[in-house]
């Protein structure tokens, strides 16, 4: 994200399959965020997802169901690259829940050397370095989806635990009353990347098509999401159940 160049393209993942996590690392994404707000993973999905990920080199981050510290510390633990904090509403808010995942004296993480952060106790330079990636190399995101959000989105860029803040566009339209697509949606999306842009914090967002993604990316997206596995599956179902009725359409009998 804070590399020079075009912004990094990550997916959200779903489903709980490794031969699925193959196929998509294999496709070559930076980032992936295992998103645990709105599918079903258990903590152990999770943990063996981010295994295979970093595995591959690509950036495993977790999209947290809460505010809340006891899973998002294990996702930590287990090696997670970042956390992507859903619904992050206020300044007070991003500062009490980023807080949890900062050890002190800035915050209040636990030490959880002998986890695989801590490569089961065995890291090179001891807790030291357990806790120096803890707090420099994990990327703690914010999740602006509410209009309150992007009134507030000054105050949300200043606080110190907030890495970087990801726009979701379709909360947004939820929160505005407009329908998905909205000039209302592009509206908050636009001022809250500009907002980001201007206070030095990276900014990401989820787009749809060429034209969006060469759009955000030249307001300064620094890390941009397209789809997810369940999208991908359905889509590719439906073209290529399209292709046979269209042939099937035109044979001749
Ligand atoms: C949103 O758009 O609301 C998101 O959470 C991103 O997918
Ligand atoms: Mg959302």
């Amino acid at each position: 994200m804070k590399a020079a160049g075009p912004p990094v393209v990550g997916t959200f993942v779903k489903l709980p399959s490794l031969e699925i996590a193959e196929i998509i690392g294999a496709a070559g994404f930076d980032f992936i965020v295992i998103d645990t707000e709105h599918a079903l993973l258990s903590v152990r999905d999770v943990y063996s997802l981010v295994v295979l990920y970093s595995r591959m080199g690509v950036a495993p981050l977790v999209r947290i169901a809460d505010h809340g510290y006891g899973d998002a510390q294990r996702y930590l633990d287990a090696g997670a690259a970042g956390i992507l904090v859903p619904h992050v509403s206020s300044a007070a808010q991003a500062e009490a829940t980023m807080k949890q995942f900062l050890f002190p004296p800035v915050g209040t993480r636990g030490m959880g050397m002998a986890a695989r952060a801590g490569l089961w106790g065995s890291i090179a330079g001891g807790s030291a370095e357990y806790v120096r990636a803890g707090q420099e190399d994990v990327a703690r995101i914010a999740m602006i989806e509410e209009q309150e959000a992007v009134e507030d989105i000054e105050a949300i860029l200043a606080v110190s635990g907030v890495d970087a803040v990801f726009i979701g566009p379709g909360d947004l339209s939820l929160s505005l009353g407009v329908p998905g697509g909205s000039p209302a949606v592009h509206d908050a999306v636009t001022r809250s990347i500009g907002a980001a842009v201007k206070a030095g914090v990276p900014v990401g967002t989820v787009v749809q098509g060429a034209e969006q993604i060469r759009l955000r990316a030249e307001q300064g997206c620094r890390f941009i999401m397209v789809g997810n596995d369940t999208g991908m599956i359905s889509g590719a179902a439906r073209s290529i159940l399209d292709q046979a009725q269209e042939a099937l359409a035109v044979a001749v009998r």
